[in-house]
């Protein structure tokens, strides 16, 4: 697994991939980027992990790209860099077929909110804040946020967030239903870790098919969203996991899923 600022670690089914450059407030560079886009591409294939922790390491989530990095001579263009380095990584978020729980830990800037916006999930700790701030370096929001933003708080919310730039703290994003859920910062991991495994009980076909056609229905029409349901449910209604869950719910005990 890679270890460039990128530290993944996994246990119980669950992988808990943590941005790792505290001092910078887990700024990206380029090594960070490719190594989150070859982290999810590789948890995508194990199939020993059922969910994924998304966080960071210090008092910050991720302050978004390294500004730093671009203003070095060879810094590569921005539409470069969107195509070679972050758009892969909320690719691989969103085709990932597992969930992901966000565990904003501190400050989520630039690029690093777009990260907590592609995760499926958010938890804040309560010193937690989201921050556009492309608007104020005289860049529009990238990295998936002009798709993802306005799917979860409405174009409005949106559009005061990436014009005006103002901090949006954990306790407006619980009410925007920009998170989930509010905890201390000393609760944060194991709230987190909690989720994740519940998630991870659940069956994986199932959790799989229920991430592809919420996003799918957010692009199609109504009969569009019934065919697609249909379609899933039928195949999901013939699988092992569906008659351990029947089987589970008449012998009273928690089922056992295998995404079989
Ligand atoms: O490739 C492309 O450019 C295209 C893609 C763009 C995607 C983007 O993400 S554009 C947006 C980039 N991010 C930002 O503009 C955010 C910049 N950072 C901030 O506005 C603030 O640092 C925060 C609001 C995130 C936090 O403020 P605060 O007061 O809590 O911390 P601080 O003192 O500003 O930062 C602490 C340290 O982290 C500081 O280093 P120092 O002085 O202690 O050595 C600061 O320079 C460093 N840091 C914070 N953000 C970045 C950073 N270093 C490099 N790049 C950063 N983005």
């Amino acid at each position: 697994m890679p270890d460039a600022g990128v530290r993944v670690e996994i246990g119980d089914a669950v992988a808990t991939i943590k941005l790792d450059r505290p001092d910078a407030l887990n700024a990206l560079t380029i090594p960070m980027k490719e190594a989150l886009a070859r982290t999810f591409e590789e948890l995508a294939a194990d199939r020993t992990v059922r969910a994924v922790i998304l966080t960071g390491a210090g008092r910050a989530f991720c302050a978004g790209q390294d500004l730093r990095e671009r203003l070095e001579p060879d810094a590569p263009s921005l539409g470069d860099e969107l195509r070679e380095h972050y758009n892969p990584i909320v690719r691989a978020m969103r085709a990932l077929p597992k969930p992901i729980v966000g565990a904003i830990n501190g400050v989520a800037a630039g690029a690093g909110a777009s990260l907590a916006f592609a995760c499926d999930l958010r938890i804040a700790a309560e010193g937690a804040s989201f921050v556009l701030a492309f608007g104020r370096i005289g860049l529009i929001p990238d990295s998936g946020a002009t798709w993802t933003l306005p799917r979860i708080v409405g174009w409005s919310k949106a559009s005061e967030m990436a014009l005006v730039n103002d901090p949006i703290a954990a306790r407006e994003a619980l009410s925007l239903g920009l998170v989930s859920w509010v905890v201390s910062g000393d609760a944060l991991m194991s709230e987190a870790w909690a989720i994740a495994r519940r998630l991870a009980a659940g069956s994986p076909t199932a959790n799989a098919a229920t991430k592809r056609l919420l996003e799918a229905g957010l692009a199609s029409d109504f009969e569009t969203a019934l065919a697609a349901e249909t379609e899933a449910q039928d195949g999901l209604g013939r699988a092992a996991d569906h008659a351990e869950g029947l089987a589970a719910f008449i012998e009273k005990r928690p089922p056992r899923f295998t995404g079989e």
